[in-house]
């Protein structure tokens, strides 16, 4: 018989790999309910993950998460951050609470062509309405059944052509240049899904991404203030930094250090060679980066269902780029930028020549507010491929380009960014890109097999050795936080209650 099940239930040692927020999360709740032996092991120096604030000068902007998606009671983080009192009030509020916007926050608009024009929501307002209500229709064939095309892109695509000659019959002047806005919210949508291209994503699964009520909101101190606090509930010492983890070894194939006459069914190994004996680890690592070591990143490897679904589950790069103006070119009251080039009158969401024309798909720009606070700050959007490329150039190259895209839209050849700085999420060795979507050919299966436990049911090994957490792992909150950090709390509690039931009493007694 296993020595470990002579030891009390709550002295199980628990490894969590990764201190992003699903990893705290967990361990909040565990240490909670009475285990004491829980350490995270995180390969960089900090806590947050794919949250970090950052700075402009004076400004503190976000590299990583941005919202609180769906601010309402509902949403945990929305309620984590309210204790911890980091909302301002009209976040709070009842009223904004209330409001659904669906997933697409209503931007005050403005839009610039490449020929340098800003048109109104006169021209442009039918196109984004047009594209808002074929976007809708995507997202239903979750529930309805059916998927008459494999992705969201394909379908957009090919409805816009059928319906859009119809739908603007009174007004073909601007025909052209609301089919190229068509493409401009293409490419913007490749922000939100995280991915290259909508064609991509998958269609049928579109509408698992649940969204919750609320008036999208942002932290005014930094998103980064909801792990801090969450971290100072810790044990101080609870987080092992700089110690990247290799390998984990499960089903008793590796010796651990020496402990003491006990066997445990799990070693991790850390690149370092340090080794650390567990019963239970709680892997919590971006599913980019499980992507990328794959073969090497558990020992037995992933049964053959699970890797498979961890190579078709789709996980993209989405980038920001921060510029300042001494003087804005967008109006007052003006919360998103368009650009819409007026040559792509034919409806695609991918750049082809990545090193001359990458830039084309930094289509969007959201406008820091306040004012008062930020001063003339916008965020710009770019995912996939040409995303990863502008990783590649140096901070210099991307503010020429940006200085030349912005002179051409806005007409004004002396414009230029005081200041720029830019996230790399795809060359973060940690995380490798953004966030996760369910791509084309996949389903919420394939959600549940990243999120299965090792060893499989009905395996006559120790169970839960190797549990797995982290936003991908989360059916309809995936890419999110608050679905971070519900998957965190569910691993956590599917070893609290393997314990309670293994041993009866033990939450009673807490
Ligand atoms: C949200 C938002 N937001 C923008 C950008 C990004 C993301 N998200 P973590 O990675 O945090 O932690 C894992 C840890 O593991 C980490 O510390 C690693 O260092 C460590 N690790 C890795 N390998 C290791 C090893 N070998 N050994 C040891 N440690 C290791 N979410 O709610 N609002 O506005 C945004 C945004 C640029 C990059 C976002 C947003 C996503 C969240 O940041 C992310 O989900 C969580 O922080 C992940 O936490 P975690 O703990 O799982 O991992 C219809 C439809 C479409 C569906 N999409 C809807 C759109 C929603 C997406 N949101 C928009 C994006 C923005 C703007």
């Amino acid at each position: 018989m296993d020595s470990m099940a002579q030891r009390p239930d709550r002295d199980s040692q628990i490894f969590i790999i990764g201190c992003g927020i699903s990893g705290i999360g967990a361990a909040q709740k565990l240490i909670k309910h009475g285990f004491h032996n829980v350490r995270i092991i995180e390969a960089t120096a900090r806590s947050g993950g794919r949250i970090r604030t950052g700075r402009l000068g004076d400004n503190i902007i976000e590299i990583g998460a941005n919202w609180i998606h769906g601010p309402s009671k509902e949403n945990p983080v929305f309620r984590l951050a309210c204790d911890y009192q980091l909302l301002d009030k009209e976040s709070m509020s009842e009223e904004n609470q209330a409001i659904d916007i669906g997933g697409h926050p209503l931007f005050v608009p403005n839009w610039f062509t490449s020929s340098g024009r800003k048109l109104g929501p006169e021209t442009m307002g039918p196109a984004l309405e047009f594209f808002m209500t074929l976007l809708e229709r995507s997202q239903q064939f979750h529930s309805t059944g059916g998927e008459p095309l494999p992705s969201v892109g394909e379908f957009i695509k090919a409805e816009a052509e059928r319906l859009a000659p119809e739908e603007w019959k009174e007004d073909r002047d601007n025909f052209a240049v609301r089919m190229a806005m068509i493409n401009t919210l293409l490419k913007l949508e490749c922000c939100v899904s995280g991915t290259h291209t909508m064609d991509d994503v998958g269609l049928g699964a579109f509408g698992m991404y649940t969204t919750l009520p609320g008036l999208d909101c942002t932290f005014p101190g930094g998103y980064e203030g909801l792990t801090d606090h969450m971290m100072k509930e810790l044990p101080r010492d609870i987080v092992l930094y700089n110690k990247p983890v290799k390998c984990i070894h499960w089903n008793y194939t590796k010796n651990g250090p020496n402990t003491g006459g006990t066997s445990f069914p799990v070693t991790i190994e850390c690149v370092n060679g340090e080794t650390f004996a567990a019963d239970h680890v709680i892997v919590t690592v971006p599913l980019g980066y499980m992507k990328k070591h794959q073969n090497t990143f558990l020992s037995p490897s992933f049964p053959l269902h699970k890797l498979h679904s961890i190579q078709r589950m789709g996980f993209g790069t989405n980038n920001k780029i921060f510029v300042e103006f001494e003087q804005p070119f967008w109006d007052e009251d003006c919360e998103l930028i368009y650009l819409v080039w007026e040559d792509e009158t034919h409806l695609t969401d991918v750049v082809s020549d990545l090193k001359m024309s990458w830039i084309r798909k930094l289509t969007g720009f959201t406008v820091l507010k306040p004012t008062e606070r930020f001063g003339h700050v916008l965020c710009g959007w770019i995912a996939g491929q040409e995303s990863e490329y502008m990783e590649s150039l140096s901070e210099l190259e991307v503010l020429q380009t940006v200085t030349q895209l912005l002179r051409i839209f806005t007409g004004n050849p002396t414009i230029m960014p005081r200041k720029l700085l830019r996230s790399q999420w795809f060359h973060e060795p940690y995380s490798c890109g953004s966030y996760s979507y369910v791509a084309k050919g996949c389903s919420g299966y394939d959600i549940d097999n990243l999120a299965e436990p090792l060893p499989l049911k009905g395996s006559n090994s120790k169970p839960l050795q190797v549990l797995f957490a982290g936003e991908a792992t989360h059916r309809s909150f995936f890419s999110t936080v608050h679905g971070a950090l519900l998957s965190g709390w569910r691993e956590a509690e599917r070893l609290i209650s393997h314990h309670t039931s293994a041993s009866g009493s033990f939450s009673s007694k807490l």
